[in-house]
């Protein structure tokens, strides 16, 4: 029988991999940046209609309690990438736009786990987890390793952040329009170039860098910029475009890899600094920058669910919607967006943001969509965007060696609606450590100031413990460490054994 069946196989499909191949369904993990959970409208949010992101909800699961590792990109990213916690490594913060590549080049990764599987895997849009083996390198040739050395086939990247030199993109590892005769050279310490810098010539800005904030050295684009860069006029995007040349390579290798199963990681770079939408969406929301870069993010992601309809795949696409951390308003430019921001709640009922390390730091919008296989819904289970490596790797069946993707759990049953619990616990970072478990969060006494005042957030910072019943008290406002001290106890034991493994 097995043989006949082998047999029938290999004539429909020509082998193993291609039936293999066959079976699975595509992946999207859309990706935002600095996107908090009240930023759309079917958290709750009020700011801005975000129609297409509520359709996605609509037709798949929203979860509730879903977290990243940190409430900063770099470290989230790292989590996500590797299912290892970043406060395990050193050099795992918010790195700057010329740091060496941080995640190993030797471990199994989140991409990694679908190239194993026979997938082809794409990166589009920010990384933020450094490129190359040093500081100093050469942007004029591929910089190795990156993206396409720790699980992608394919990339198109910027390197760091929308607000950090260089202001280029890089299509495997190279830089697009580089020119022989206008190399580029970056410098995170010292000025390169004659280029003016926003310290020197704000007259020359059309966004005002914050003086608080720095964001004041090379000029690009009427923006001032974090580091030094000079070269590379032709290469040098404009912020107007980054939207639509993100999504057109994303839709390319959505359309080039329609027939094979393919894994991509779409990192769009709204709302975070600087919001420089393109002009179609200015003056859309009632937000300001920020809104509007909102209708942006919107936007693009329902062209994506419309190539996918387009090219008949939608049914067979898992789609994946999430952000990096929570929100913030001021980040760095003069963007009048607090002003603007009215009563819109970008954290929507939870306290703090970016940052922080209360539940608007790590707790943002996470949908599961996969129409026909998921029945659509809303679950509180408790989902840590570090459990995406696991559970792949245990939906194709594939083995994670020894000492890869530590902290990573198998969630397949959450993800797809079967189990509502999720994690047993889930450890919360920013500066310091917090736990959660069974709806009850402990954050240790600490140093850090209670309130960052250049970004107007609340840190969770405080001299004394805290421990908050998230499901009665999902703002954690009233601590509850001198009342409940056997959940105080079993918390901090229980953290004191996670951050010691
Ligand atoms: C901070 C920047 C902020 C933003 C952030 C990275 C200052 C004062 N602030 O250091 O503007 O770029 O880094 O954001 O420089 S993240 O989403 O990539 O973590
Ligand atoms: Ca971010």
């Amino acid at each position: 029988m097995y043989k006949v069946v082998l047999f029938l196989c290999t004539m429909f499909f020509g082998g193993n991999v291609a039936l293999y191949s066959q079976q699975h369904p595509n992946v999207i993990l859309i990706y935002a940046d600095d996107l908090g959970f009240g930023d759309v409208s079917c958290n709750g949010g009020t700011g801005v209609t975000t129609l297409n992101i509520d359709q996605l909800a609509k037709e798949g699961i929203r979860f509730t309690n879903a977290h990243t590792t940190s409430s900063t990109c770099t470290p989230s990213r790292y989590g996500i990438m590797t299912g290892e916690y970043p406060w395990r490594k050193k050099g795992t913060g918010i790195l700057p736009g010329d740091a060496a590549l941080i995640i190993p080049t030797g471990k199994l990764t989140l991409p990694g786990v679908f190239q194993q599987a026979g997938y082809t895997t794409g990166l589009v849009g920010k990384w933020h987890l450094g490129l190359g083996n040093t500081v100093e390198k050469n942007w004029n040739q591929e910089i190795k390793p990156g993206p396409n050395q720790v699980g992608y086939h394919y990339s198109f990247i910027f390197p760091a952040t929308a607000d950090r030199v260089p202001t280029v993109f890089l299509e495997n590892q190279k830089v697009l329009n580089i020119d022989s005769d206008d190399p580029i050279t970056v410098d995170y310490k010292t000025r390169v170039g004659t280029d003016p810098t926003g310290k020197e010539h704000p007259e020359l800005l059309k966004l005002k860098s914050d003086p608080e904030q720095g964001h004041n050295n090379t000029i690009v684009n009427g923006i001032g910029r974090i580091g030094y860069m000079t070269g590379g006029k032709l290469a040098r995007w404009s912020d107007e475009e980054l939207s639509f040349t993100f999504l057109e390579k994303a839709k390319e290798f959505i359309r080039q890899n329609k027939k094979t199963p393919f894994f991509l990681t779409y990192n769009l770079t709204e709302p975070h600094v600087p919001r420089m939408p393109a002009t179609m969406f200015r003056g859309k929301s009632k937000l300001g920058l920020r809104g509007d870069a909102l209708l942006q993010l919107d936007w693009a992601v329902g062209e994506i669910l419309n190539e996918l309809r387009a090219q008949g795949i939608e049914k067979n696409t898992i789609v994946i919607f999430s952000s990096d951390n929570g929100p913030v308003l001021n980040d760095g430019y003069e963007d009048r967006v607090v002003e603007l921001n009215g009563a819109h709640k970008p954290a929507g009922p939870f306290r703090g943001g970016k940052y922080s390390l209360l539940e608007g730091g790590t707790r943002v919008p996470f949908i599961v969509s996969w129409p026909g296989k998921i029945r659509p819904g809303v679950s509180n289970a408790l989902i840590g965007q570090i459990d995406l490596l696991a559970s792949f790797a245990k939906y194709l069946h594939q083995t994670i060696p020894a000492g890869n993707a530590p902290d990573s759990r198998n969630m397949w049953a959450a993800l797809t609606g079967a189990d509502q619990k999720g994690r047993d616990h889930l450890v919360e970072h920013s500066g310091t450590l917090a736990i959660v478990k069974d709806g009850w969060k402990y954050i240790p006494a600490n140093n850090i100031p209670p309130y960052f005042k250049t970004t107007g957030t609340e840190s969770g910072g405080s001299k004394t413990d805290q421990l908050y019943n998230l499901q009665a008290d999902p703002a954690e406002k009233e601590n509850r460490a001198a009342t409940d001290p056997g959940k105080l106890k079993e918390l901090k034991a229980l953290l004191a054994a996670e951050s010691a493994e």
